[in-house]
């Protein structure tokens, strides 16, 4: 299977597995789990056929480890913008943690703090990166400091994902270190 088909298979499983289930009849238990079988039969079904092979190598080579298998069962492991409990226990954060972002956002930024925008939580990162990678996405990167131990001191949850995203609900303006 070429590296092209994987990430092709890879972008449908988080569009049905975070986003959109019921465009391939689909429904996600709460926790986010459906079983394979099902989700490889509704693929079919629906004009984009997968082989069992061809989604245990998306799951097992996804360059971020977006997706978990549990006996029977996939889930991805964040991003979601259905509404699905994680089950993931509050965690203390490290001192600082990073967001990566671009300057078209940052007066917003500056006056309303970091929101989830259309997903459950802001996404933070350990590193500086990983952080930068995710604001090259859209642009020319730009590098947010977060205080998150300063922030969980204060009483805001943070969660940490099966593959290291940093989850909380939203960052307040004056827990936020900007560039320059
Ligand atoms: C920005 C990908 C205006 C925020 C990545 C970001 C990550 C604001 C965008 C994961 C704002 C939301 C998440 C405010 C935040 N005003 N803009 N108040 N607050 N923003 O995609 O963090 O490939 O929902 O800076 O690698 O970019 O999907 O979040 O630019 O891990 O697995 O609004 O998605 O992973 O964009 O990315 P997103 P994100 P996957």
């Amino acid at each position: 299977m070429s590296e092209q088909r994987t990430v092709k298979v890879s972008k449908y499983l988080s569009k049905h597995l975070r986003h959109q289930p019921e465009r391939i009849g689909l429904s996600l238990d709460e926790a986010g789990w459906v079983e394979i079988d099902e989700l490889l039969a509704a693929a079919a079904a629906h004009g984009f056929p997968v082989s069992r092979a061809e989604l245990d190598r998306a799951v097992a080579e996804n360059d971020k480890r977006r997706f978990a298998v549990d006996g029977s069962r996939i889930r991805a492991n964040q991003g979601h913008t259905v509404q699905v409990d994680l089950g993931l226990a509050a965690e203390q954060p490290p001192a600082y943690l990073y967001h990566g972002t671009v300057g078209r956002f940052l007066d917003a930024i500056r006056a309303e703090g970091l929101r989830p925008m259309d997903r459950h939580d802001v996404h933070l990162s350990a590193d500086r990166e990983t952080a930068t990678r995710v604001g090259a996405r859209r642009g020319r990167p730009v590098l947010l400091s977060v205080d998150a131990g300063t922030m969980h001191r204060d009483g805001h949850t943070f969660r940490v994902s099966a593959n290291g995203v940093w989850l909380t609900a939203a960052v307040p303006a004056r827990y936020l270190r900007f560039p320059g």
